[in-house]
């Protein structure tokens, strides 16, 4: 019997990616069936106050986690630009404000940084993985460092993708294939860190 586990998260693209990695990381058998929030009783969405990646990733876990009564897991994502002081950071789901998509976000960005020559365009992706289940509070983070294009480029990924040219990498994230970025990305980097709790859960 395979054990359920929650992928608190409202962004598609961002289950579609944790999916994909847990499965790589730990298998096709690997016990644990990835549910998502329209699995789940609906619960009001926390708000992510927190001042770091970290704390809002719990809060997420957690609001899953109590409200499922199943083993959580949580990403908090965003980009830090180096210029502006580690911004949008926590903020960059809201980067243009509330409501506004990724292309607005993007664009803001851009223009933001528009004056600023290509050795200083630097900054990384950052994911903070939370997992809460019963007994379990833990928390996981991967980066992945580049810098900023000066013109958008590339159909895949989402978000601040098509702007992001990882280090050593001439394609941007949105030109990479799922496994290259999968292999490379804050998020990768997180989940695979993640691997040895998640294993842990299905033996317990
Ligand atoms: P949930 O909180 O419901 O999970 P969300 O999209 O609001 O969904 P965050 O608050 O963590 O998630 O915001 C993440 C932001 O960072 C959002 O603007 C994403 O587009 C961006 N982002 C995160 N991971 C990314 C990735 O792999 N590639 C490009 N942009 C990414």
């Amino acid at each position: 019997m395979s054990r359920k586990v929650l992928v608190a998260s409202g962004n598609a693209h961002k289950i579609e990616e944790m999916r994909r990695l847990i499965a790589e990381s730990l298998g096709p058998d690997s016990g644990l069936e990835i549910v998502g929030l329209p699995d789940v009783p609906a619960y009001p969405e926390p708000v992510e106050d927190g001042r770091t990646f970290e704390e809002n990733a719990l809060i997420k876990a957690w609001a899953g986690f109590k409200a499922s009564g199943l083993p959580t897991l949580a990403d908090d994502s965003g980009i830090a630009v180096d210029v502006l002081n580690e911004m949008p950071g926590v903020r960059s789901a809201r980067w243009a404000g509330p409501g506004a998509g990724d292309e607005a976000n993007l664009q803001l960005l851009l223009r933001q940084v528009s004056d600023v020559e290509a050795p200083r365009r630097t900054g990384r992706f950052v994911c903070a993985l939370a997992l809460v289940a019963d007994g379990v509070e833990t928390v996981a983070r991967g980066v992945v460092e580049g810098v900023l294009t000066t013109e958008p480029r590339g159909e895949n990924g989402f978000g601040y993708d098509p702007i992001f040219l990882p280090d050593s990498f001439e394609r941007t994230t949105a030109e990479m294939s799922a496994e290259e970025k999968d292999a490379i990305s804050h998020r990768g980097r997180a989940v695979r860190a993640m691997a040895p709790n998640l294993e842990a859960l299905v033996e317990s």
